[in-house]
C-alpha cells in the first residue's frame, strides 16, 4: 500500500479522498492555494503544502508546483479529484515520470478517451451503439453539409475536446449550420485550444444514464450500475439518482455488461463512468466515457455498499477487486442534490460569505461538504457548497427523505439552490419518475 498520499485539489472531493486515506490508514498531503488557507482539507489532511496564490492556473494547476509538493512531503501517490488535473493525460504521465502513482486510469486511455470524436469511433468498435454522426469537421464544406443533411436535423455540434457540456451547440436547420461550425471552431479553440470539432444527431427529449465501472490492472471489471443524470441546466448536473427509475433489471445487466466489455477493449483500469442517451423508445447510445470519480459517485457508494474512492486507491496500489460482479447487490435508492451558490433566476454562480452553517443529518441523509459557518465562497473555483445525499429503501421514501434533509439545511449569507430543488421534489413528474432533459426546460416556463 502507499506510504502517503497527496491529495491535488481542494473543497468536498478533498475531504472525501482524506476520509478513504484514514480509513486505509494512509497518510496524506494536501495542497492548498493562498486563498485556500483556512480550509477543511488543510486542517484535517496529516500535512499541507502551499502551492500558490488563489487562481487555479497558479495553483491547483500548477503541475511542478504539485509535484514538488509530493516531492518534498516524500508523498508516493497523487490522487487528483475531479475537475483540475483529474483529466489531464500529461499530468499523469508527469507523475509516473517523476516516480509517483497516479490513482486513475493510464495517461494513454485518458488522452484516448478525452477526444470525445476518437472516443466515439473506439466505442463504437467495442460493440456500443452511437448516434449517427461525423468524424473530425473542418468547416463547412458540401461534403460536411450533405452528411449533415444526411444526419438530419436538429443535430449538435461538440468539440472534440469538450466534454460534460462544454463547448455544445444545437443547429435546428441547414440554414443555421455554416455559421454555427465557424462560431463552435472558434469557442473551442479558446477554451480547449484545439478548434476541432464534430456533428452527431441531437435527441431533444432525451435520458442522461451513465454506468460506472471498476477495473483492476489484473484484468477483472465489474459495472455498479446506473446513475440518472436528466436534470441538468447550462449543461450542469442538479439532481443525480441511483438506480435510475427507467432501468429495468435486465437493461440493467444488458448495457453493464456492454460497458464491461468497452472497458476492457481500451485496457481501462481504476474507476470509469460511461455517459449514454436513451431516447423514447428504449434505444440507447454511448455518448462519453469520463476517466475520473465523479461528483455524482455517492448515489452508487449508498445503493451497491461500495466505497468508491477506496477502491481508487486499492485498484492503484495493483490489489485485486475484492468482489465479482455477482457479489454487487443493489439495495434501495439514493439521490443526491447538488447545492451551489447561484442566483435562482439566472443560474449563474453567486460567491459570498456563509454567514450560518447547519447541515442536516439523521437516517439516510450523508452531506458531502467542506463548508462551515464563516466560509467564503470565492470566485475563482466552483460554486458547489455541498451534495446533499438521502437514502431510503425506495424512491418514494428517499425523495421524502430528501425533502426533510433540505428543510433542515440552514445555509444564510448566499443565494442557493435550495429552493430550486425543493420546487423540483415537489413536481409530479419528478416524483413518478418522468425525468428527461427538457425537464428544467419545462418547468421554467411555469
Ligand atoms: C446530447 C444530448 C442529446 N443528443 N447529445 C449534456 C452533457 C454532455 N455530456 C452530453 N449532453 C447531452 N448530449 C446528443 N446527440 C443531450 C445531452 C444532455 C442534455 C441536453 C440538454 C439539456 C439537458 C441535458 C441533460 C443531459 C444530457
Amino acid at each position: 500500500m502507499f506510504r502517503k498520499i497527496l491529495i491535488a485539489n481542494r473543497g468536498e472531493i478533498a475531504l472525501r479522498v482524506i476520509c478513504a486515506c484514514r480509513e486505509l490508514g494512509i497518510p496524506t498531503v494536501a495542497v492548498y492555494s493562498q486563498a485556500d488557507l483556512h480550509s477543511l482539507h488543510v486542517r484535517f489532511a496529516d500535512e499541507a503544502v502551499c502551492i500558490g496564490p488563489p487562481p487555479s492556473s497558479e495553483s491547483y494547476l500548477n503541475i511542478p508546483a504539485v509535484i514538488s509538493a509530493a516531492e518534498i512531503t516524500n508523498a508516493d501517490a497523487i490522487h487528483p479529484g475531479y475537475g483540475f488535473l483529474a483529466e489531464s493525460a500529461y499530468f499523469a504521465e508527469v507523475c509516473e515520470a517523476c516516480g509517483l502513482t497516479f490513482i486513475g486510469p493510464s495517461p494513454e486511455v485518458i488522452q484516448l478517451m478525452g477526444n470525445k470524436e476518437m472516443a466515439r469511433r473506439v466505442m463504437q468498435e467495442a460493440g456500443l451503439p452511437i448516434l449517427p454522426g461525423t468524424d473530425k469537421v473542418k468547416g463547412a464544406t458540401p461534403d460536411v453539409l450533405q452528411r449533415a443533411d444526411d444526419i438530419g436535423y436538429p443535430l449538435i455540434i461538440k468539440a472534440s475536446n469538450g466534454g460534460g457540456g462544454k463547448g455544445m451547440r444545437i443547429v435546428n436547420s441547414a440554414a443555421e449550420l455554416p455559421e454555427a461550425i465557424g462560431v463552435a471552431r472558434n469557442e473551442s479553440q479558446a477554451a480547449f485550444g484545439s478548434s476541432d470539432i464534430y456533428l452527431e444527431k441531437y435527441l431533444p427529449c432525451a435520458r442522461h444514464i451513465e454506468f460506472q465501472v471498476l477495473a483492476d490492472m489484473h484484468g477483472n471489471i465489474v459495472h455498479l450500475g446506473e446513475r440518472e443524470c436528466s436534470i441538468q441546466r447550462r449543461y450542469q448536473k442538479l439532481i443525480e439518482e441511483a438506480p435510475s427509475p427507467y432501468v429495468t433489471p435486465d437493461l440493467r445487466e444488458h448495457v453493464g455488461a456492454l460497458a464491461v466489455k468497452a472497458a476492457r477493449l481500451v485496457n481501462y483500469t481504476n474507476a470509469g463512468t460511461l455517459e449514454f442517451i436513451f431516447d423514447e423508445r428504449g434505444n440507447y447510445y454511448f455518448m462519453e466515457m469520463n476517466t475520473r470519480i465523479q461528483v455524482e459517485h455517492p448515489v452508487t457508494e449508498m445503493i451497491a455498499g461500495i466505497d468508491l474512492v477506496k477502491q481508487q486507491i486499492q485498484i492503484a496500489a495493483r490489489q485485486r477487486l475484492p468482489f465479482r460482479q455477482e457479489d454487487i447487490i443493489f439495495r434501495g435508492a439514493a439521490m443526491e442534490c447538488r447545492i451551489n451558490a447561484e442566483c435562482p433566476n439566472t443560474y449563474m454562480p453567486f460567491p459570498g460569505r456563509i454567514t450560518a452553517f447547519h447541515p442536516p443529518s439523521g437516517m439516510g441523509v450523508r452531506m458531502d461538504t467542506a463548508a462551515y459557518d464563516e466560509y467564503m465562497i470565492t470566485p475563482h473555483y466552483d460554486s458547489l457548497i455541498a451534495k446533499l445525499i438521502s437514502y431510503a429503501g425506495n424512491r418514494a421514501d428517499t425523495i421524502a427523505r430528501m425533502k426533510r434533509a433540505l428543510e433542515m439545511t440552514v445555509i444564510e449569507g448566499v443565494k442557493t439552490t435550495i429552493p430550486l430543488h425543493q420546487r423540483i421534489l415537489s413536481e409530479k413528474d419528478f416524483l413518478e419518475g418522468r425525468i428527461d432533459t427538457r425537464f428544467l426546460e419545462r418547468y421554467a416556463q411555469r
